[in-house]
């Protein structure tokens, strides 16, 4: 069974006709916007959406979904994004993907935001998954050196041995801090460190987790 076609699909039935659409970035979400991308072209539903990162843009130009920017509409009536982990709090990492900054400030404009995801991403204590922070390239060597202060191993992610570049630009540095105490605490500490653009923590942003299991559908708000 594919438990993330089956969560990404779910999400749909909570798009109604007219809605402004937040389409987050990942592979459970990506079979959300397949099915909106159906819809509409059967126009069975008439939405428009904001993406979350070039690769959602271009499936969802590709998919005939139309688009817009904050320039049109700065509010989102509700978004549908995947995770790197959540708890029973709805507390999540976001940015294993690379897409952490448009997600948040989507997720930030929206009115609900549901997240879609499968077992493995549940957790009790979040911080296994290495936290990925977006930092400014310029210094990026001093802001790795407050961040490890902070009691955590930074990684530069790389591609291909070169330094991974977000769709803002920015780099991103995978901080592995183990179980987090206090995810509110720890993610207003390091947005106040100079060269950090955000953190993955996404701390009371999710309102409901449709979570993609082998014996079906489990729904936590
Ligand atoms: C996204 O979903 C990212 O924040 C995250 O890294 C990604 C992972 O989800 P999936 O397993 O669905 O690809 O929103």
């Amino acid at each position: 069974m594919n438990v993330k076609k089956l969560a990404g699909e779910k999400a749909v039935e909570y798009v109604r006709d007219g809605m402004t659409i937040g389409l987050g970035t990942g592979s459970t979400v990506y079979w959300t916007i397949r099915k909106l991308g159906e819809l509409v072209k059967q126009k069975e539903l008439q939405i428009r959406a904001i993406p979350t990162s070039q690769q959602t843009s271009d499936l969802a130009n590709e998919l005939g979904i139309p688009l817009e920017t904050f320039a049109q509409s700065t509010e989102v009536d509700l978004t549908i994004d995947g995770a790197d982990e959540f708890n029973s709090s709805l507390d999540l990492i976001k940015g294993g993907g690379g897409a952490l900054v448009r997600e948040k400030l989507v997720a930030a404009a929206s009115n609900r935001l549901i997240i879609v995801a499968n077992e493995s991403k549940s957790v009790e204590k979040i911080g296994k998954f290495p936290l990925p922070i977006e930092v400014v390239p310029f210094a990026w060597e001093v802001t790795a050196k407050r961040i490890e202060g902070l009691n955590c191993v930074p990684t530069l992610r790389r591609v291909n041995g070169c330094p991974y570049v977000s769709d803002n630009g920015n780099y991103i540095l995978d901080c592995s801090f183990g179980y987090i105490e206090n995810p509110a605490k720890l993610d207003r500490t390091i947005k106040l460190l100079p060269g950090v653009v955000d953190t993955g923590l996404f701390i009371s942003m999710a309102d409901t987790v449709i979570i993609g299991t082998t014996n079906g559908l489990k729904v936590l708000s």
